[in-house]
């Protein structure tokens, strides 16, 4: 088996990072320079012509979008190590929630972060309304969360898998753009669990590092 993870710090490559820790998979690892614009360099964009990581480059197949990722990786390594449903409904839920996260909520949260933030899009075309109406529908689709928790401990039920372990990763960039989570006592339940995991300890002071 070959595999290689094209990866950045501090970016939405990091969660990919932390499914792989949390797999026990060592891939040879590339690392992409984003400041020096290494994502948008040619060699870069035959394997993402999105020009982004994380990518994954798989027996010689290149694996762009972190969701996809997850769910190619939990089909393919997770099943037997217990760290993602086996096909049928609870693989259906993983989906779901993996792909309501970049679909659903990431579109309110880059409507916030792209009209308010040094992020992305120049000052010139940021929109406060916009940047506000991106705020507040990402904070109800967050109490939808907050409300697919109650009498659960993990996204699919009782078992931490590495769902958690993706959509906890990227609620942690909410997080650090300083929404304000205090209503969601669920959520921060469920994050305190996943923050006990080795691999979240591992990835994380990598991270800080
Ligand atoms: N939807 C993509 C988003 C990936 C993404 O936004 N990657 C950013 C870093 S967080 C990137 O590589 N940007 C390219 C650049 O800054 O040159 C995913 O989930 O994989």
């Amino acid at each position: 088996m070959s595999m290689t993870f094209y990866y950045a710090p501090m970016s939405t490559a990091s969660v990919t990072a932390l499914v792989l820790e949390e797999l026990g998979l060592h891939p040879n690892v590339v690392k992409i320079d984003l400041k020096a614009g290494d994502a948008k360099k040619p060699d870069f964009l035959k394997l993402n012509p999105n020009g982004m990581v994380p990518v994954l480059v798989h027996d010689d197949t290149p694996i762009f979008e972190s969701a996809a990722i997850t769910m190619y990786l939990g089909e393919t390594f997770g099943v037997e190590r217990k760290l993602y449903p086996a096909a049928g409904p609870k693989r259906a839920e993983a989906m779901k929630w993996l792909v309501w996260t970049h679909v659903t909520l990431c579109d309110a949260i880059y409507r916030w972060a792209r009209n308010t933030m040094e992020w992305g899009i120049p000052a010139s075309e940021r929109n406060a309304a916009a940047g506000e109406a991106g705020k507040r529908e990402m904070h109800e689709r967050l109490a939808m969360l907050e409300t697919s928790m109650v009498g659960r401990k993990f996204i699919t039920g009782n078992d931490y898998t590495i769902v958690d372990a993706h959509i906890n990763s990227m609620l942690g960039w909410v997080r650090h753009m300083k929404a304000d989570f205090s209503a969601y006592t669920n959520l921060n339940a469920w994050e305190a669990r996943c923050a006990e995991r080795p691999a979240y300890k591992k990835i994380n002071a990598q991270e800080m590092g």
